[in-house]
């Protein structure tokens, strides 16, 4: 019987990928594959969700002041489960979890990176039975192996990343993650629990059909976005417009659809949130490092958002990300309003 060798698990494509890098030492690739667990893990909760009493609050609020849903907190403990356990992960950094957690034990404080993640990105769509994700971004430690992590390692620029993913819980669940050699995703084969690899090396199309924005938030955006968003709601032979709205309110699915297919997703600073609502460190950056992988652009709509040195672990920050051509078109908006 023919074995189709084509299609790699994400053990093994994490392995041949450490082939090419004869000094490995595999603790990256393991890294990956202990998250890969922690969200079939999830993923399993996440799809049961409706049936089991897992659902609504556990009467906790996280360091957002959000109503923590228990997926939530389910989903942060299996991240943090795996990693500490594992051998790759000096400590971490959650969206659930107030400050950093070092593992400070002999085996992880010998271990070379540190791992951010929003364990359940889009948690408010949960009870409505929307896509939702998790979201990591790994660094390699800029303390001294053999010690405990320090908050410096956390704190490090998004250009810094070794790697950054997402798992998508959505009609598939679908894990994609970047390193300096690309983008790749896998879809989960439920039936053997294993992530094949589905989508290689990923690119991001230059221009996409789809722009993803919060509507209800127009009139309070600078004037150079407000302008942008008017000009992708009428027709434009050269760049195909009128573009399609698209915008589901979890990060993960609409930054996830605009990657594949094309598209660009803002989420400008409001009166609200002059900072931003998003997460610099496990939500723009990792997004940020893997559209750019891809070949498309993520700005603060200042600067590229991984030039950014954070100060806080849940600093906050405007993102607009997607594709190069109307990431572009968008700047050329911003910087000429600003005339
Ligand atoms: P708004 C979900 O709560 C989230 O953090 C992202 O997943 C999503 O893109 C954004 O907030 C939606 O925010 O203000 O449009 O509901």
């Amino acid at each position: 019987m023919a074995t189709n060798r084509n299609i790699l698990t994400l053990d093994e494509f994490t392995i041949q990928e450490m082939r090419a890098f004869p000094n490995a030492t595999g603790e990256l690739a393991g890294l990956l594959r202990d998250i890969g667990l922690a969200a079939k893990r999830i993923n399993v909760e996440v799809n049961r969700a409706g049936l089991v009493d897992i659902l609504g609050d556990d009467g906790s609020t996280n360091v957002q002041g959000e109503e923590v849903k228990k997926l939530d907190v389910f989903a942060n403990d299996q991240l943090m489960g795996v990693l500490k356990h594992g051998i790759s992960c000096a400590g971490i950094g959650s969206e659930e979890l107030d400050d950093i957690v070092l593992f400070d034990d002999e085996i992880s404080n010998k271990a070379k990176y540190i791992c951010l993640f929003d364990p359940l990105d889009g948690s408010s769509n949960i009870d409505v039975n929307v896509s939702i994700g998790t979201i990591f971004s790994v660094y390699r430690r800029v303390s001294e192996l053999g010690k405990p992590a320090t908050k410096a390692d956390f704190l490090q620029a998004g250009n810094q990343q070794v790697a950054a993913g997402y798992v998508v819980y959505g009609s598939s669940t679908m894990l994609v993650y970047a390193t300096k050699r690309g983008v790749n995703g896998f879809t989960l084969d439920q039936s053997i629990g294993e992530y094949l690899l589905s989508h290689p090396n990923i690119k991001c199309p230059t221009i996409g059909k789809m722009y993803s924005v919060n509507h209800g938030n127009f009139f309070v955006f600078e004037q150079g976005v407000k302008e942008y968003i008017t000009a992708c709601q009428k027709k434009n032979e050269t760049n195909g417009g009128p573009y399609t709205q698209r915008y589901i309110g979890s990060m993960v699915s609409d930054v996830h659809r605009n990657l594949i297919r094309g598209g660009i997703f803002l989420y400008p600073s409001t009166t609200s949130k002059p900072k931003g609502k998003l997460r610099l460190l496990y939500e723009c950056n990792p997004f940020a490092f893997i559209v750019q992988k891809a070949g498309g652009k993520a700005t603060n709509g200042v600067i590229n958002i991984l030039d950014i040195v954070p100060t806080e672990l849940h600093q906050r920050s405007p993102l607009y990300i997607g594709s190069k051509f109307m990431m572009e078109e968008l700047e050329d908006f911003m910087e000429k309003s600003k005339k």
